[in-house]
């Protein structure tokens, strides 16, 4: 059963289809189906696959465009029942979040901050193309405990370091967790970033982990 809208929601992603995206994802919610499952089952695949296709030539940057706003709309759908699924009203911790500088991707980043504040972080989401100057005065203004850094493009991935030195630099008392999809293990260990997740998920994980949690 789900299986079959999952299915569609893949093409609709695929499609580009913002409306039809929006409506699966409230017929998700309708049926009782977890939103983060809707997400990742259902349209990530879809993503992915656009992806992979601009990749190899077969799609083009509309496309890319497209998939991106339909992604958008399903997960405007989804997010109020996410947030409302958090069962800690504890603040846990104060996160600063962006996408690093020269990198305008914003739908993994913004899913990472909506897991977070639903787990009962603090969240300052800067939005997209971030310099670090501003992401380090930032976290001195709210005295963040953690630094979030997204990152999608391998020319991008960079500025994660440029930030983590900063911080060395100042000598500032905050952590750094990074992630996003060029991002490894590897890389995380030659930048010496706090902590690393591949997914929104498993980003609240090691943002409690962190605080020591
Ligand atoms: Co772009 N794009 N894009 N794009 N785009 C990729 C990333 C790409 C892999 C596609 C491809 O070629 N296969 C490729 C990068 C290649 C590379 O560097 N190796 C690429 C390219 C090349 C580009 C442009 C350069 C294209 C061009 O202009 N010629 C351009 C760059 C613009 C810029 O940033 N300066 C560009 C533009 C765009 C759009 C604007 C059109 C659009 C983004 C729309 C938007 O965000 N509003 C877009 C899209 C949609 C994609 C793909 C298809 C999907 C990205 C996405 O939203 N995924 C992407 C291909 C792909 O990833 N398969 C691609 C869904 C999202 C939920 O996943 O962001 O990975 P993700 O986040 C995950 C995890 O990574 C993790 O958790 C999230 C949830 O599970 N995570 C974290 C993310 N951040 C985290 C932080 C954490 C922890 C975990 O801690 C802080």
């Amino acid at each position: 059963m789900s299986q079959e809208l999952f299915k569609k929601m893949a093409q609709s992603i695929l499609d580009g289809d913002d409306e039809v995206s929006a409506e699966l994802a409230q017929k998700a919610l309708n049926e009782g189906i977890d939103p983060l499952a809707a997400i990742t089952d259902g349209f990530m695949p879809g993503v992915n696959e656009v992806g992979d296709n601009f990749a190899c030539g077969d799609a083009f940057l509309p496309e890319l465009v497209m998939a991106g706003e339909a992604m958008k709309a399903a997960i405007a759908v989804l997010e109020p029942a996410m947030m409302a699924s958090g069962v800690s009203r504890q603040v846990l911790g104060t996160v600063v979040l962006a996408t690093v500088e020269g990198d305008i991707h914003e739908i993994g980043k913004t899913l990472v901050g909506t897991m977070l504040t639903s787990s009962g972080f603090k969240v300052y989401d800067l939005g997209v193309d971030v310099p670090t100057a501003d992401l380090i005065a930032k976290a001195e203004e709210v005295g963040a405990d953690i630094i979030g850094l997204s990152a999608l493009l391998t020319t991008t991935m960079i500025k994660q370091k440029e930030v983590i030195d900063e911080v060395a630099k100042r000598g500032l008392k905050v952590m750094v967790m990074v992630g996003g999809a060029p991002v490894t293990k590897e890389w995380v260990q030659r930048i010496e970033a706090d902590g690393y997740s591949e997914d929104a998920i498993g980003a609240v994980s090691v943002a409690k982990e962190l605080m020591g949690l």
